[in-house]
């Protein structure tokens, strides 16, 4: 006897409560699943107890599959403790992983006892598949679905990548598997209730230190008009949203393409943030730039990574540090915060990219005092981690460690929840960086958030920040930023928010 397949999507505890928006990668899942089976969702970032519940949840209920996402960083210490307590409890009970983990570290998941399938890139049909297959309900072979890694006689198979298509779901996103949607909603710097929600989906650029180019490949996808109208009328009318972020891998795309997009996010005129590209916001006409004025965009998010041409370059970024000087300016204009990102200490000329960066920063903070700035360490991705159709194009120097030793990526997920690989892949430490530099980059970020407190904070009254401005005057002015103990001191008091670990 088969019976329509039925799948517990989990996913595993990231962020604090408050910082929990929509799990978008399971809502997708959830409304593929559901054409020709069944599913289920437990969110780790509402639910705290998730491990407890994901047991309870499978002794009330019979599976046929778990399907757990996971991002690199902080999420695998959590994903493998709830597989681990399904694998001890329920051992026949196939298990999945999906998401930019799996994706981009394919070998080290599968080489795991507790994991049994990595569904790479776009899940939405491979899972349908699997499960399909899983449940004994007409499915494929195993070898033919599509962007599957599996285990066959202890052996690793990854199946070729399954193309990437566009994935508008039929009706509405199944919120009310979430329980109280309103939930997810949370106040920001945009609005009261701010609702995530992702239109298009991937990237059509292969910058090479980006998990995004290595999951899509290049591919990306622009969502009907009448679908964003749909989803937009239901956060806005019935969760009473009043600000959207919108997770866009890259939100500006073709111009053309884009207008009609703009056209529905002016009629409802909710404030937004988003990602976007320098160069893409430079060629906006002023007819769009009315659109995009008309629908509120309040911040772009823009990857500027480095104010030198030749890294720009060998990272294929596709733009120039010139057009991260024009795009403050142009935003400036145009009332838009630009939030800028940066990389520091690149494994090359790490020392003097660095302070290169650091001034260029003031720069832009010259050109226009809003700019929000973000800095990372640069961290780039295996080799092993790009897509397949760029690697080895514009491959960097082989990495080395202070010691001079080759870096070795971890071969687990367990290795990969070792303190320094954690940091490695939320950007924040890398083998090559000496405690001196360390400590330098941290200093300058403090006398920067110090002096130029972010907008995004809530938290610290007006008062404070403005004190807290007034204190990192002089060291900022005069490039003392060594050591800045009082400033410290003064910070752990107000505790000023750091977008880079929390989101909006
Ligand atoms: C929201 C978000 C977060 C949220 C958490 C989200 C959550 N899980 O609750 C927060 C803010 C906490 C977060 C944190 C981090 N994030 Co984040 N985040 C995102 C963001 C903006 C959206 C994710 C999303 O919902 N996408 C929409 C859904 C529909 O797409 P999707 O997740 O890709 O899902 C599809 C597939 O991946 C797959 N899939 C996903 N899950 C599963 C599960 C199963 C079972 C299957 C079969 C398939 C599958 O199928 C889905 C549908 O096709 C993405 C960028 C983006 N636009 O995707 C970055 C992104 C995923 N984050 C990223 C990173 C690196 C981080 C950090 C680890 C580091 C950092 N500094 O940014 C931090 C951790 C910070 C810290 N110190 O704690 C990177 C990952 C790339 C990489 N190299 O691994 C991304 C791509 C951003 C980027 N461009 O660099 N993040």
């Amino acid at each position: 006897m088969t019976h329509p397949p039925h799948t517990l999507l989990i996913n595993p505890t990231i962020t604090s409560r408050t910082s929990a928006r929509f799990p978008l990668a399971l809502l997708h899942l959830a409304a593929a699943l559901d054409r020709s089976g069944s599913s289920r969702i437990i969110d780790g970032n509402v639910d705290r107890d998730f491990v407890n519940d994901t047991l309870h949840a499978l002794e009330q209920d019979r599976f046929d599959a778990v399907g757990i996402g996971v991002m690199g960083g902080p999420q695998v210490a959590p994903a493998i403790a709830v597989s681990q307590a399904i694998r001890a409890r329920f051992p026949a009970l196939p298990i999945i992983w999906g998401g930019y983990f799996p994706t981009l570290h394919t070998d080290a998941t599968l080489a795991a006892p507790y994991v049994d399938y990595a569904v790479r890139a776009q899940g939405e049909d491979t899972l349908s598949e699997l499960v399909a297959t899983l449940s004994g309900h007409a499915g494929p072979a195993l070898e033919q679905i599509a962007g599957l890694s599996w285990k066959n006689a202890g052996t690793v198979v990854h199946n070729p990548a399954r193309r990437i298509v566009r994935n508008d779901p039929a009706g509405l996103l199944p919120y009310d598997k979430l329980g109280d949607p309103r939930r997810y909603l949370a106040r920001t710097y945009l609005g009261q209730r701010t609702v995530a929600h992702q239109a298009a989906i991937g990237c059509r650029y292969h910058c090479t230190f980006c998990g995004v180019a290595a999951m899509f490949g290049g591919a990306t996808f622009l969502p009907a008009a009448a679908r964003l109208e749909r989803e937009l009328g239901y956060l806005k009318h019935e969760l009473g949203a009043d600000s959207v972020q919108y997770f866009d891998h890259n939100f500006f795309d073709r111009e053309a393409d884009m207008v009609p997009l703009l056209e529905v996010m002016a009629r409802f005129e909710l404030p937004w943030w988003c990602f976007a590209r320098a160069d893409a916001l430079l060629k906006l006409s002023e007819c769009s730039w009315e659109l995009v004025r008309k629908s509120r965009l309040r911040m772009a998010y823009i990857g500027a990574e480095s104010p030198s041409d030749q890294m720009l370059h060998d990272i294929r970024k596709g733009t120039r540090p010139d057009q991260t000087l024009a795009v403050v300016e142009q935003c400036r204009r145009y009332g838009v915060i630009p939030e800028l990102s940066f990389m520091v200490a690149p494994p090359e000329n790490t020392e003097e990219e660095t302070e290169r960066t650091f001034e260029f920063i003031r720069e832009l903070k010259r050109i226009n005092p809003q700019t929000e700035i973000v800095i990372y360490v640069y961290t780039p991705l295996p080799e092993h981690s790009r897509h397949e159709k760029d690697r080895s194009k514009r491959p960097g120097a082989p990495l080395l460690d202070l010691d001079g030793e080759p870096v070795v990526f971890p071969t687990t997920p367990d290795e990969w929840t070792q303190p320094h690989w954690v940091n490695y892949a939320c950007h924040v430490d890398a083998p090559w960086l000496t405690d001196k530099l360390r400590h330098r980059i941290n200093d300058f970020v403090t006398v920067l958030r110090c002096r130029y407190p972010t907008v995004q904070d809530l938290r610290a009254p007006p008062w404070a920040k403005r004190n807290l401005s007034a204190m990192a005057g002089w060291r900022y002015r005069f490039r003392k930023y060594d050591r800045p103990w009082e400033l410290n001191l003064a910070n752990r008091l107000v505790r000023l928010r750091m977008p880079q670990v929390s989101g909006l």
